[in-house]
């Protein structure tokens, strides 16, 4: 069936507009290609992708490994639903269980899915394994995070865009400031309810807020004797976006000799999405030994499509070619290039103020109010200049390309970032 094609980006804008919710605000780019660290759009303008979809391509875009598994899987059979077994969900389970060093996986296919999945479990193991009241279970959050957008996760959102007009909202969830341990102390010392504590390890959308290095020891240790569990949302931050395999713990793929191993911690629920499958199909995913994950029995919890074949097979592939070509080492040598150019650059400039990440999830500050357009501003002047990114909550630009990026690469977009920004300062100032 020949269906209509676009023959520009505006006409492709203008029936999305028309036959489309509008529930995002996108950079007027429409992008209809993409290939390792680049993109396309509909007129063939070539762009370096800083975004990577959220961090979801962190193997480049179109990875031929992981387009292959899908292809070849895809046409055997896509598709069982669980009410019946695969022959390829029990294998996955069994290769995530020992990349990862957790007992068992709960299959599903958002992020958004993943963390409600983790929420429930964490509440039921309160009922049935630590003894508390039911419905009395309460789960700590911080302050700023960003789990999701269903019901339940906007209600312990404090982001009124992600919440207002979406209540009734549901209880049992107590906030505390990030990166503060006593706190998390504190909560738990004032409620004996305490199910759980639900973290990100560096916080994506608040602007790539990042933690003290000892921050998630100090909550692991805290939860460990508290009897409470640690759950780490790793679905931005995960699979060597921050130069490890993952932010909050020390199973990364540099085989011990990364710099910060001492100070992980191993979560008792991790919570995984976008790049588990390399951006080229939904899949997530809970982990967690046999301890917590054995509270679900049959007929609790489940989802149509969640450990699918396709999915099995994309997301084995994706995090084999993560340890193949050892992404996080490369991720954490091209991010402390990318901070240490950006702080030199920073220094020559007023409109920037810091830059800070880890791995190749970074972001930077700009000087200006967080409900001006200079963020915005400078981010269209990066897309003319053949540079993609997107402002995250005002005055702050995150920057977080595909880790397949090489060091050659990586200078390009160095150069295009603070010319760019050099460029914009100038006609500022000629105003
Ligand atoms: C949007 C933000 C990023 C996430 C963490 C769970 C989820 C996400 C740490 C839910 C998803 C996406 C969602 C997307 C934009 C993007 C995002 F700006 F929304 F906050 F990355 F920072 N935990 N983040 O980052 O996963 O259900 O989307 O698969 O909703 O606009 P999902």
């Amino acid at each position: 069936m020949d269906f209509h094609k676009v023959t520009s980006s505006q006409e492709a804008i203008d029936i999305e507009h028309k036959y489309g919710a509008h529930n995002y605000h996108p950079l007027p780019v429409v992008l209809k290609k993409g290939e390792g660290v680049h993109v396309w759009d509909v007129e063939g303008k070539k762009y370096y992708d800083f975004l990577s979809a959220y961090s979801a391509v962190n193997q480049g875009h179109c990875h031929p490994r992981i387009l292959n598994a899908m292809y070849e899987q895809a046409k055997e059979i896509s598709l069982t639903s669980r009410a019946f077994h695969n022959d390829k969900l029990g294998i996955f389970e069994k290769y995530a269980s020992e990349y990862f060093d957790l007992d068992k996986l709960l299959p599903m296919n958002t992020g958004a899915e993943a963390v409600e999945t983790a929420i429930k479990i964490c509440r039921k193991w309160a009922y049935e394994k630590k003894g508390i009241e039911e419905k009395d279970a309460q789960i700590i959050v911080c302050d700023d995070n960003f789990h999701g957008r269903t019901t339940t996760i906007i209600s312990f959102s404090n982001d009124e865009d992600a919440r207002k007009n979406f209540g009734p909202y549901t209880p049992g969830f107590i906030k505390i400031p990030y990166n503060d341990a006593d706190a998390l102390e504190k909560a738990i010392k004032e409620n004996k309810n305490i199910a759980g504590f639900l973290v990100e390890p560096i916080q994506g959308e608040a602007g790539v807020n990042t933690p003290d290095d000892d921050f998630m020891q100090k909550v692991r240790s805290i939860c460990t004797k508290n009897n409470v569990l640690l759950m780490a949302d790793e679905i931005q931050t995960g699979i060597a976006r921050t130069g490890a395999l993952l932010a909050s713990c020390g199973h990364c793929t540099c085989q011990g000799h990364c710099e910060r191993q001492s100070t992980y911690a191993k979560p008792d629920m991790l919570i995984l999405g976008k790049a588990i499958s390399g951006g080229a199909y939904p899949v997530s995913a809970v982990m967690a030994d046999d301890e917590v994950m054995s509270v679900i029995k049959p007929g609790q919890h489940g989802s149509t499509f969640g450990g699918n074949p396709v999915a099995a097979m994309v997301a084995m592939e994706a995090l084999q070619v993560v340890k193949d070509e050892k992404l996080a080492q490369n991720a954490r040598r091209l991010g402390h290039k990318f901070r240490e150019a950006m702080q030199e650059f920073i220094a020559t400039t007023e409109i920037v103020d810091h830059v800070r990440g880890r791995g190749l999830l970074n972001a930077i500050l700009i000087n200006d109010s967080e409900d001006s357009s200079t963020a915005w501003d400078i981010c269209m002047a990066l897309k003319e200049n053949g540079l993609l990114a997107k402002p995250t909550h005002g005055n702050i630009i995150r920057f977080a390309p595909p880790l397949v990026m090489d060091e050659e690469q990586l200078d390009e977009c160095i150069s295009i970032i603070t010319s760019t920004i050099r460029e914009f300062e100038e006609k500022l100032a000629s105003r």
